[in-house]
């Protein structure tokens, strides 16, 4: 993979930084991940999860436009900033892309690491979770918040997963170790999920926000479902998928939302509290699609999420 970070240069001084000047391969030197808790990001540039659930392909150019869209945000001052590179897998084995992810996940979090996955179908969720589970002490309840216009809750093709099925894989496999299956939905749009799945992922023990929440009326009912749901958990996986806004905000995604939820001061106090809790194991930006997308708007809401997420980042782990 050639480096992709490069972008307009105000100078070295610190304040003046963007994360082009301040990342670095993740195989740098250790001695400069110690300084400061490091923010790694991770490629997955696959779309075969979304080209099995019948979407439209183009997210496996996801992570290149994202790196392009992040490389002028000012650079954190409390945080180190890495490229782990991406993933890889056989073109249509999505499986093998998730495996690859887990490794790669797992390995920058015993590395001391926050995952940044940038996306790629959302069937990469289920291979972000399992590296966090992976990397974790045992029996560490990883539970997923995710911001999706979709449940993602649909069964495998014939055993194959696939961008629509993350946190079924996330359910099947808490069952196989044992583990309680811990995951909020937030931004669920009525008009893109059936009753048949809305039950389905409910019966599984999904606690699912639909996206009218998002409204300041709704802030301190949303703060205590989130507050709740945190307090039930030791880790978590954030999942930001594209998709769970506004189309005009997000055109270049699979499955656009016209209805949407804003990236609005609302969404913003719901990354933080979020962000804040201390609880994040490892954030992800799924289902940017470039080819679909009109002049990089989609790729820079994701940079814009992530910006505002580290932000939220308390300093210390
Ligand atoms: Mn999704």
């Amino acid at each position: 993979m050639a480096w992709q970070w490069r972008g307009r240069d105000d100078g070295p001084q610190p304040e003046a930084r963007r994360w082009h000047q301040a990342i670095h391969p993740w195989d740098a030197e250790p001695a400069e991940r110690q300084r400061l808790r490091p923010l790694v990001v991770i490629g997955y540039p696959s779309d075969a999860g979304v080209r099995a659930n019948q979407g439209r392909p183009g997210a496996a150019e996801g992570p290149s436009a994202l790196r392009t869209a992040c490389s002028n945000l000012p650079a954190p001052s409390a945080f180190s900033l890495f490229d782990a590179g991406d993933v890889s897998g056989p073109k249509d084995d999505v499986l093998a892309w998730q495996r690859s992810l887990a490794a790669a996940v797992a390995a920058v979090r015993v590395g001391g690491g926050m995952p940044i996955v940038l996306g790629g179908g959302h069937d990469q969720a289920f291979g972000h979770w399992l590296g966090v589970v992976e990397a974790a002490s045992k029996g560490a309840i990883v539970g997923c918040i995710n911001i999706d216009a979709h449940v993602d809750m649909r069964p495998l093709t014939r055993g194959h997963p696939h961008s629509g099925s993350p946190f079924m894989q996330v359910h099947s496999h808490s069952a196989l170790i044992g583990a309680p299956f811990r995951y909020l939905l937030l931004g669920m749009q009525p008009a893109h999920n059936t009753p048949a799945l809305l039950q389905s992922a409910a019966a599984h023990g999904a606690q699912i926000v639909d996206a009218d929440a998002f409204t300041p009326s709704q802030e301190s009912s949303m703060a205590a479902i989130i507050n709740r749901f945190i307090a039930s958990v030791d880790l978590l996986c954030l999942s930001l998928d594209l998709d769970a806004f506004l189309a005009s905000s997000a055109p270049g995604v699979s499955a656009p939302s016209p209805m949407g939820i804003l990236p609005d001061a609302m969404l913003r106090t719901v990354l933080r509290r979020i962000a804040g809790s201390g609880k994040v194991a490892g954030i992800e930006l799924a289902e940017c699609s470039p080819p679909l997308d009109i002049g990089g708007r989609t790729a820079r809401l994701g940079a814009a999420l992530l910006d505002c997420v580290v932000r939220a980042l308390p300093v210390l782990p």
